[in-house]
């Protein structure tokens, strides 16, 4: 059992002081109590920490390569994929573990407790399976036993190479699955991942309705109960191929095709129109937003305001992971929508500050589609927690929502001091507890790929 406590923490009916929050053996919150005398380890600042809800860990070994211009007049999405495509037919699966490792380490410093990695890398290159065909399941398994962080692992199933049924290009042969195959694949994660904490969970994900059939998507959802994610609405073109292939806009063909409830997750969906909007928000399913990569890539700005407004559920996830910053994303999420609008304070109710609105939507909407009993500060939730450095100085004298206002529009990562996930306490003073072996597995695996691109 461990006992923390802190002058003010964020609960979920709001911000109490001199809050005791017990952690039993297991890594679940035993109990939470308010003003009571100071015990145990202290803190300042108290906040559920939220799950990093999508994440391809492997492209962060990727990040700053893709910024050039190539052959092609114009620079977009599709380019950045082939170069994407090119970059992993290096890869082996110790690259993948180390590039895990170090992708969870700073997840951690960044305050997230639990890393859900869709997970398509599973074949050797040229698309021949390992000898253990959940190999790089495997390798993402052991990158959260060596970081600590809450897994969520979801296999990925990828078919085809577009809307049309075509063959995998090339680039695309080390993910490839039919829906027979991914069901034993997805089965051997599974038992890849038994050995790892209680608060693992596994799930499934059918990748876009670019790269699964109807049929597929059927099969797919119906292995385990575990969540459902899938890239959705993300670019122009993708909405055109898939109208032109099935007869209808990706949002509007999943609502009718597909039981859509709380167990999904969808990807960016950065291209919806306004009812598509209300529709999907209406599912109660998330809408898995990655603020900084989709403004990297170029995707377009999601209808945060119409989704908030409709009642959607949404969380955070740092995708192509080109940088990992809790904060940053939160920001870039309030700042597209203000860029947009001309307004300020966009996703801000009268009864609580952007921040705040922020905070508490990824971290319920990061907990929902991670599947994990998380996300407050509560009995019987895990405890992942997330602690502010009281002394840093934006923060200093303040208190309430106005904390997370000035962590999040004014601050940065480093205000992170320590994380748990699942009671496991592994950022202390900001610094993950086994930072410099994962820095170090992750440097020989840079230097190998030194030039990939
Ligand atoms: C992915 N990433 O699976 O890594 C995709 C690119 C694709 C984003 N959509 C590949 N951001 O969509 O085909
Ligand atoms: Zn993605």
């Amino acid at each position: 059992m461990t006992v923390l406590w802190a002058d003010q923490a964020l609960l979920p009916d709001g911000w109490a002081r001199n809050v005791r929050v017990e952690i039993d053996g297991e890594g679940r919150i035993a109990e939470v109590a308010r003003d009571v005398a100071p015990e145990g380890e202290r803190h300042a600042i108290l906040l559920p920490a939220p799950a990093n809800l999508h994440s391809h860990a492997f492209q962060r070994a990727m990040a700053g390569l893709t910024e050039r211009r190539g052959p092609d007049p114009r620079d977009t999405f599709w380019t950045w994929r082939q170069l994407m495509f090119r970059f992993l037919d290096r890869l082996t699966p110790e690259d993948v573990e180390a590039i895990a490792a170090f992708v969870q380490m700073e997840m951690l410093e960044a305050g997230y407790a639990c890393n859900v990695e869709f997970h398509y890398l599973h074949h050797a290159p040229g698309g021949v399976p390992y000898a253990d065909q959940a190999e790089m399941s495997a390798r993402i398994a052991a990158a959260a036993v060596q970081s600590g962080i809450g897994l969520t692992l979801l296999p990925v199933h990828y078919q085809f190479g577009g809307c049309d049924g075509r063959a995998l290009g090339p680039g695309q042969a080390r993910f490839g699955t039919d829906p027979e195959g991914f069901a034993r694949l997805h089965e051997a994660a599974g038992a890849a991942i038994a050995h790892l904490p209680a608060d693992t969970v596994l799930g499934v994900a059918p990748h876009s309705l670019r790269a699964v059939s109807p049929e597929g998507l059927r099969a797919v959802t119906a292995l385990g109960a575990g969540p459902i994610h899938m890239h959705l609405a993300e670019q122009v073109a993708e909405v055109e191929e898939v109208q032109a292939a099935w007869g209808a806009r990706p949002v509007d063909w999943l609502l009718a095709n597909a039981q859509v409830d709380p167990r999904w997750c969808l990807i960016h969906c950065t291209q919806m129109q306004p009812d598509e909007t209300r529709a999907l928000a209406a599912t109660g399913a998330v809408a898995g937003l990655c603020p900084i990569t989709e403004s990297s890539l170029g995707d377009g700005i999601f209808d945060g305001v119409r989704w908030c407004e409709a009642g959607g559920r949404l969380g955070i996830g740092s995708d192509s992971n080109i940088r990992i910053a809790l904060s940053e994303e939160l920001r870039t999420l309030d700042y597209s929508q203000r860029l947009r609008d001309r307004t300020r304070a966009a996703l801000a109710r009268p009864e609580a500050s952007t921040g705040r609105v922020l905070y508490d939507a990824a971290c319920g909407g990061g907990a929902q589609a991670a599947g994990r009993a998380a996300g407050a500060i509560a009995p019987g939730l895990w405890a992942d927690l997330l602690a502010l450095d009281g002394a840093a100085l934006d923060l200093m004298g303040r208190s309430g929502d106005t904390l997370l206002d000035s962590w999040i529009f004014a601050g940065d990562d480093r205000m992170v001091r320590d994380v748990w996930a699942a009671g496991r306490h592994l950022v202390r003073a900001g610094r993950h507890h086994a930072g410099d072996a994962i820095r170090a597995g992750y440097a020989a695996t840079l230097r190998r790929l030194r030039d990939a691109l």
